[in-house]
Parts: structure tokens; C-alpha cells; sequence
């Protein structure tokens, strides 16, 4: 017999269940089924708030490099293309996160490589070009049954109900079509979280950020991790010093997936062939 409101615990004809082991199973359990978890990064709040300081120094160099105005004009003021390349460790590090490397070798099989790193600043009573439904493989329209490209928004700050944090379609990843007004009306959730932890998300599960209603701004960095067959957005071996990182680092940061420029260099790379 159950009590009001409990969720039962007793069951009946099943045959199968998944038996999470641990708090990063359960996420990946939850990002298969419905596209969408948080989990912690593990950073302190010293840690937290140096990269906060360091998240803000990067946006005023980038903003003094590429010009307010011409940002503006090319809707592109609210982000912060591929800190890691220009931002200092910290961005490296963020994308380098041990507990999110954890999750995503649980949801991707195989090889994965970082397609892209962007900061993202929600202004506080404006729009943004983040809050508008999309993907991220926008434009696709496909169900796969796993993921080929898993994103992780990392706080900076809080996301709250007022400051516009993500809203996210559950299980939207399942369907090829955007659903109906009414659809999403009803089914839409607003998914808060702390500051330092990430909300990953299954790339095709369709989310936007929402309305700040707050004086200040929210910040996060946003990563995409695919399988090594799609190119990224900027190319970040090209945009990085390579003598310092390990073999694992430069394979995530995709220098060992580089197109080869001819039949020679291909033919070259397969002694050591990794995909
Ligand atoms: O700012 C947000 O809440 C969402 C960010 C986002 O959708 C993205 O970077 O793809």
C-alpha cells in the first residue's frame, strides 16, 4: 500500500532496471533519458570566485581586441568564442574538469573531442542570442540512440528563476521535430543550479536560456564535446602551444584528429591510426 504523494518503491514485471552505482551514473542515467543533468564541478569557493575574476579580465580583453560596436553588430557581444585559447588555465582547466571528463566517457562511446568552449553572458533585461530554442548540432534533425555531442554549461554564478536560467525540453533529444507552441508551453522546465556546477546537456535535447529579470549579469562557459568526425567551430589546435600537454589533452583538444592535407600525410598518420 502507498501513502499519499510517495513515490511507490514497490514494483511488479520487471525484468530489467539500471542500477546506478554512483552520483555521476545517475546523471548519465538522467541525460539518456531525458537530455538534461547537473552535476558539481568540484571547484571551492576560492577556486569559484578566481575564476570568476578571470572570467570577467578575459571579457574585457576580448571586447577591447574585437570592438564593442562591431561585437554588437554581429550579435555576438554576449559571448566569448574559445576562451581557452586566449583566456589563461583556468579556461583550459575548466574544460579539462575531471568529474565532466567522468560523465561524458560514460555517455560517449569511445574518442570525444571538444568542439568548442564559449563564454556566455546573459545580460540582466535584455535579450541575448542564447535565448532562443535551439540545438547544439543546430539545424539537425535526427534521432541517434547515443549521443554524439553531450554540452556542459558551467555556472559562474547561480542560475535562478529571476536571473533567466536555462530552460530545457526534456526528452527532446528523443524526436526529430521542435515541438508545438502549446508543446513546449507545457512542457518546458527552467533548470537552476548552483554556481560551479555544470548542467550537461545531450546536444539534440533543445534549450534557451531565459529572461534575466535581475540588475546583473549571469555568466557561464559553455563546452561541446562530440565524436572526432564533426570539425569545431574554431580551430583550437591551431589557436594553442602544444608542447605542454599530454597525449590525452591533445587528443581531447582534437590535435591528433586534424584533417591530413594530403595522401602522403594520411598514409603517414596510420601507423599510429586512433579513429
Ligand atoms: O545561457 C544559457 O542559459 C544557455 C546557453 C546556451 O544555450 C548555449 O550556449 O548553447
Amino acid at each position: 500500500m502507498t501513502t499519499d504523494n510517495k513515490i511507490p518503491s514497490a514494483s511488479y514485471g520487471i525484468l530489467q532496471q539500471n542500477l546506478p552505482d554512483s552520483t555521476l551514473d545517475e546523471a548519465a542515467e538522467q541525460v539518456r533519458n531525458l537530455g538534461y543533468a547537473i552535476i558539481d564541478s568540484g571547484y571551492t569557493a576560492p577556486e569559484l570566485h578566481s575564476f570568476s575574476e578571470e572570467f570577467n579580465c578575459t571579457r574585457d580583453h576580448y571586447v577591447q581586441t574585437y570592438g564593442e560596436s562591431e561585437l554588437r553588430g554581429l550579435n555576438e557581444f554576449h559571448t566569448i568564442r574559445a576562451p581557452l585559447t586566449h583566456g589563461g588555465d583556468a579556461f583550459l582547466k575548466l574544460a579539462l574538469n575531471e568529474h565532466l571528463l567522468s560523465l561524458l566517457k560514460k555517455l560517449i562511446p569511445g574518442k570525444f573531442i571538444l568542439n568548442q568552449q564559449n563564454g556566455v553572458i546573459n545580460p540582466p533585461q535584455e535579450t541575448y542570442n542564447q535565448g532562443a530554442w535551439h540545438r547544439d548540432l543546430p539545424y539537425q534533425h535526427f534521432v541517434s540512440t547515443k549521443p554524439l555531442a553531450i554540452n556542459a554549461l558551467f555556472c559562474v554564478d547561480d542560475f535562478t528563476f529571476e536571473n533567466g536560467a536555462t530552460f530545457v525540453l526534456p526528452a527532446s533529444h528523443k524526436a526529430e521535430a521542435f515541438p508545438s507552441e502549446n508543446y513546449v508551453r507545457k512542457n518546458a522546465i527552467q533548470v537552476e543550479a548552483k554556481a560551479g556546477s555544470f548542467i550537461v546537456l545531450d546536444c539534440m535535447v533543445f534549450h534557451a536560456g531565459g529572461f534575466n529579470k535581475t540588475n546583473l549579469e549571469r555568466r557561464a562557459v559553455n563546452h561541446l564535446y562530440n565524436i572526432p568526425y564533426f570539425k569545431q567551430q574554431i580551430n583550437i589546435p591551431m589557436n594553442m602551444t602544444s608542447s605542454d600537454l599530454s597525449p590525452e589533452v591533445r587528443d581531447i583538444l582534437g590535435f591528433t584528429y586534424a584533417e591530413p592535407t594530403s595522401i602522403s600525410d594520411y598514409l603517414s598518420k596510420r601507423t599510429d591510426k586512433k579513429y
